[in-house]
């Protein structure tokens, strides 16, 4: 957290089947995983969702009566933002439940944009708790590290073992193409295009994906033009501020700072 706060926006994913003995622990309102991204024009393209193993999750209480999934350090930040209830005392975030991410994976989830009706929660061992809510949704066509890792569940049938992933919260999510590049002297590549340039083996390969990314990042926000919703054919540069103004208004993000 330095001097120059980072924008944020919180992608609302909400839990479509809450265990039972969830409802118990957290009473009435809605469940959403939420996930920080800096791409909201790009989440047309989201195929699941990544939390890491063993981290620690809240459930917490928001001042509208939501309850969202995310780390305990950014539970605090929703305080201080306002977002989040806070007791009375000590204007500490209300937490209600912790699970660890590993009691997540699997969860069925309807995200906002999203051209799945139902996506699922999947590991991911490079994510941070110390960075947005530790919960990251994942645009393979978009983001290497997300390509990769959505690769890595897919292919990897020990892995799916090992950590409890069922074949059916992978295998059927394509990547969803949802931007174009008719500017022709771009010849940057595409997320998985680089990956498979790079030979990037697992999402585990952290120095090849920090490299992949940054050509993968400028090429998507200055030379993409959307191909799906509402401002199909505008450039991304153009729409990202309404595509995140929209979703918004329409109750399915919040802005967040850190
Ligand atoms: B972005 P910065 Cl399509 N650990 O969202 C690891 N990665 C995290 C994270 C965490 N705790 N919290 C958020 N992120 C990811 C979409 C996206 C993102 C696309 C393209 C680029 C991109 C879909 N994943 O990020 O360190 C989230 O992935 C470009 C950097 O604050 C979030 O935005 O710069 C981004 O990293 C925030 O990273």
């Amino acid at each position: 957290e330095g001097v120059n706060p980072q924008e944020y926006t919180l992608i609302k994913m909400k839990v479509k089947e809450v265990p039972e003995e969830w409802v118990e622990a957290v009473g009435e309102g809605s469940i959403f995983l939420v996930a920080a991204t800096l791409r909201p024009e790009t989440m047309y393209g989201q195929t699941n969702c990544f939390v890491l193993p063993e981290g620690e999750y809240g459930f917490f209480r928001m001042r509208g009566g939501d309850i969202f999934v995310c780390s305990q350090r950014s539970a605090l930040n929703m305080c201080y933002q306002d977002l989040a209830a806070s007791s009375a005392d000590d204007k500490q975030p209300v937490c209600l439940m912790t699970k660890a991410g590993s009691d997540l994976v699997g969860l069925p989830l309807e995200a906002p944009l999203c051209q799945y009706p139902t996506i699922h929660v999947l590991p991911m061992f490079t994510i941070s708790m110390q960075k947005g809510t530790g919960i990251v949704t994942s645009v393979p066509a978009e983001a290497p590290d997300d390509y990769a890792c959505l690769m890595d569940w897919k292919k990897r049938a020990n892995w799916r073992e090992q950590y409890g992933v069922k074949e059916e919260w992978c295998a059927p999510f394509d990547v969803v193409d949802i931007l174009s590049f008719p500017d022709a002297e771009d010849d940057l590549p595409s997320a998985p295009a680089i990956c498979a340039a790079m030979k990037i083996e697992s999402h585990r390969d952290k120095d090849k994906l920090a490299a992949a990314k940054k050509d993968v990042y400028q090429k998507g926000f200055y030379s993409g033009v959307m191909k799906v919703g509402p401002y199909a054919g505008e450039k991304v540069i153009d729409v990202k501020a309404k595509i995140k103004q929209d979703l918004i208004d329409e109750g399915h993000a919040v802005p967040y700072f850190e």
